[in-house]
């Protein structure tokens, strides 16, 4: 997945407007994974998934950051999200499909919150950068 210059502008700029609001961002799209693939919900089984959860938020608040982390390493991706990378395969062991399904959610919580930054091109920037990130996050399973 190459990011293009205008890509990476277009995630930068809507990194901007999303701003303090990560986190809550990050919560709400996993809340959206857990009630629109309930699948998803057995890599938690140790956590409350109720509304309102803190531990959602608080999970929220970490892949938030991680993708904050992403957004400033554009060029070095892979070097960025390494250890992140070693977890998902080898602890974590998270079929690559579910992947597909937070960014989804990621995307329509971006959209709900952020109509007018969301144009169809910074749509287009974010679903490579979350596939990029996707890649890199299941790059050591094989
Ligand atoms: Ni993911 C832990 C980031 C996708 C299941 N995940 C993390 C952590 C970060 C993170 C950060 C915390 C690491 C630590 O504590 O050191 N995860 C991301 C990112 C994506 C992603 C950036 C994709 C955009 N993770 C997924 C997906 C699933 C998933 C798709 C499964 C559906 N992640 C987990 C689980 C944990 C986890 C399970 C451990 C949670 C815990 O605290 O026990």
């Amino acid at each position: 997945m190459v990011l293009s210059p205008a890509d990476k502008t277009n995630i930068k700029t809507a990194w901007k407007a999303i701003g303090g609001q990560a986190a809550d961002h990050g919560a709400e799209a996993l809340e959206r994974m857990f009630l629109s693939f309930p699948t998803t919900k057995t890599y938690f089984p140790h956590f409350d998934l109720s509304h309102g959860s803190g531990q959602v938020k608080a999970h929220g608040k970490k892949v938030a950051d991680a993708l904050t982390n992403a957004v400033g390493h554009l060029d070095d991706m892979p070097g960025a999200l390494s250890a992140l990378s070693d977890l998902h395969a080898h602890k974590l062991r998270v079929d690559p499909v579910n992947f597909k399904l937070l960014s989804h959610c990621l995307l329509v919580t971006l959209a709900s919150h952020h109509p007018a930054e969301f144009t169809p091109a910074v749509h287009a920037s974010l679903d490579k950068f979350f596939a990029a990130v996707s890649t890199v996050l299941t790059s050591k399973y094989r």
